[in-house]
């Protein structure tokens, strides 16, 4: 398969300056040359266009009920990844979006599942399920997978959702830092989600073969999104949003191993929240490269 790069140097969503240089630290990891070894053709678009803060018009649109900073711009950015992603889709190739803060998720899904209907494997440390209403940050970075479903006042930003995504397709794989709203907000819902205790007790692989269950059964294909806070910040300490307890080197590997097995049904992939500015050595964008060459079949021997 030929995959398709598109680098989206946006922190607006997470309200703080160095996770826009995301796409460059991942790239300068050695992705593009990573996937050629494990026999792919990558094609690199570049980076989508994103606002700065410092240009913002002060007057910008607001949700009616509650806060989500630079939600205006967040707007703007989701229109062109989603062009950008669907754009590759309808050429047959596979997206592969690097971030950026998580919030560019509300594009990739959309531009994924144009009309038909995709699961979603979101690996996180949080539930990025907050509303206007429900945000202690005010950071869509935390909203975006509500976003994407229209939970809340959502429901009135038709730009954000999906509504293709049924909830009960996606699942959220290492959750161990949620806010209480947020809770609520997610065993209300019909998504599925396996918290680091649930890794735990039954093992990654047992969790993350579930978790594709969820997403594939009924579906035309799969998003999956990589927040690299999933991982323990150990190994992953280049991250806005670091949490303890996360998974482990091995954990993560064998996790995208399990994702590669999906084979066809893989629609896109993004990988985000890479901060070179807070990282030790662009450890976590050498980590992040390895990660998505496990998802898209490289294999150990
Ligand atoms: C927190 C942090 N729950 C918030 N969320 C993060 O701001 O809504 N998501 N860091 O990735
Ligand atoms: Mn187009
Ligand atoms: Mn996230
Ligand atoms: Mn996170």
């Amino acid at each position: 398969r030929t995959v398709r790069i598109v680098g989206v140097p946006m922190d607006l969503g997470a309200d703080r300056r160095g996770v826009d240089m995301g796409p460059s630290a991942i790239r300068y990891a050695g992705l593009a040359d990573q996937l050629e070894a494990t026999g792919l053709t990558c094609i690199d678009d570049g980076d989508v266009a994103v606002p700065r803060p410092e240009e913002r018009d002060p007057d910008a649109a607001q949700p009616t009920d509650g806060q989500a900073k630079y939600l205006a711009e967040t707007e703007t950015v989701t229109d062109r990844v989603a062009d950008a992603v669907s754009d590759a889709v309808s050429d047959g190739q596979l997206p592969l979006v690097l971030g950026g803060d998580h919030s560019i998720a509300i594009g990739s899904v959309a531009g994924a599942a144009d009309a038909d209907d995709l699961g979603i494997l979101w690996f996180d440390a949080h539930g990025d399920f907050n509303t206007p209403q429900t945000t202690p940050s005010g950071n869509v970075h935390g909203m975006s997978l509500a976003a994407i479903l229209g939970i809340g006042p959502f429901e009135d930003e038709p730009w954000a959702v999906t509504p293709e995504i049924d909830p009960a397709n996606v699942a959220l794989v290492g959750l161990r830092d949620l806010d209480d709203e947020e809770k609520r907000l997610i065993r209300e819902s019909d998504v599925t989600a396996y918290t680091m205790s649930d890794v735990d007790d039954r093992g990654v692989t047992d969790v993350v073969d579930d978790a594709l269950s969820v997403a594939t059964e009924g579906t035309d294909g799969v998003h999956v999104s990589l927040d690299m806070d999933w991982l323990d910040p150990t190994e992953a300490p280049g991250v806005g949003t670091p949490v303890r307890g996360g998974v482990s080197y091995r954990e993560a590997h064998v996790a995208m191993e399990y994702v590669a097995d999906v084979g066809d049904q893989l629609r896109s992939f993004e990988l985000v929240e890479v901060n070179p500015i807070l990282d030790q050595h662009n450890q976590t964008a050498e980590l992040g490269c390895e990660l998505v060459a496990s998802a898209f079949g490289k294999r150990i021997l």
